[in-house]
């Protein structure tokens, strides 16, 4: 631990809430302080972003983010460091629930390792039976917003954790987060305005802090950003239900589409992998393949 006195000034370790035109608000000890990073990081090419534990120290007067510990993760577009849990927001109508959409989010929280969940709000307009059953029969716990316990099961899920709230604009992220934590008063928008404003309600990532850990409020994530972090050899194992029969293909570099002696396929067959799921699984293998042809060739 940094001595809290030292020599050439004072140390203090804190948590990145949020950074906002090169500005960073960090959460030390019981005082948030506005600070700004050393040159170095820049001429390194390096960008503190929200969730980052960092070392701040004195110079002539003012606090800066000197040192960035170690990340056990990172979340591209909007950036978030060190995050424990992620739950995926999807709404039956106004967007209407997508599973592709779904898929891509949740095979970048598989590849990190991330605990992920499904949130179906909207449900008081309109069910989506569907969508529950294919999620729950392929592992994922799911909330329904329409449910009166779902409040308090995701609010219990968040305590000492880092979680963060991701999905399409106007799927009601920042409404769930208002229903657990009042006292926040987020920003929610009507989604025709918004559409005409072609804008999302939340603007930035910022982690706000709730029963001893942080959660975090996007303006949705990039669906994208799966293509530059997921290659066409590990896509199956971030299918979690794909996982107990990746072992049992002939081929070691299977991919699962028609392979002789191939585990998913049988396990498809035997009715232990969903179609939705499956398909899904064919449709992102082949967009990953043909994104990393036209970039490297
Ligand atoms: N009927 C109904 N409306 C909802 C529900 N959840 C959200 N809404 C409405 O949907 C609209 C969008 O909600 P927001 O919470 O702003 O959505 P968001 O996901 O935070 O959107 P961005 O910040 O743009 O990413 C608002 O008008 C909400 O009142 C729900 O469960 N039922
Ligand atoms: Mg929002
Ligand atoms: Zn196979």
């Amino acid at each position: 631990m940094t001595e809290p006195h030292m020599a050439e000034g004072c140390k203090k370790q804190g948590i990145i809430i949020k950074g906002i035109g090169g500005f960073y608000y960090v959460k030390a000890a019981d005082a948030l302080i506005e600070c700004k990073p050393r040159g170095i990081f820049r001429l390194r090419n390096i960008t503190p972003v929200a969730g980052d534990r960092v070392i701040l120290e004195e110079e002539h007067g003012d606090l800066y983010i000197s040192e960035i510990l170690e990340r056990d993760n990172v979340l591209g577009r909007p950036p978030v460091a060190n995050v424990d849990q992620i739950f995926i927001v999807v709404s039956t109508v106004s967007p209407a629930a997508n599973t592709l959409l779904t898929d891509k989010l949740i095979v970048i929280a598989e590849y990190y390792g991330i605990d992920v969940s499904l949130i179906l709000t909207k449900t008081d307009l309109k069910e989506n039976a569907d969508f529950e059953r294919i999620y729950r029969t392929a592992g994922f716990e799911v909330f329904n917003s329409s449910d009166p316990e779902s409040v308090t099961k995701v609010r219990e899920k968040l305590k000492d954790r880092v979680s963060v709230f991701e999905g399409n604009t106007g799927v009601g992220k920042s409404t769930f987060i208002n229903r657990m934590f009042p006292e926040l008063r987020l920003e929610t928008g009507e989604i025709s305005r918004k559409l005409g404003r072609g804008k999302h309600t939340t603007r930035a990532v910022e982690l706000y802090e709730c029963d001893g850990g942080y959660i975090a409020d996007t303006p949705g994530f990039s669906t994208i950003d799966y293509l530059n972090v997921i290659d066409t050899e590990n896509l199956d194992s971030c299918y979690r239900e794909f996982v107990p029969h990746l072992g049992k293909c002939y081929y070691t570099d299977c991919k699962h589409i028609n392979e002789a002696g191939c585990g998913v396929l049988e396990a498809f067959e035997e009715g232990k992998i969903g179609p939705e799921r499956y398909n899904n699984y064919k449709v992102l293998l082949a967009e990953i393949d043909e994104f990393r042809k036209s970039r490297y060739k």
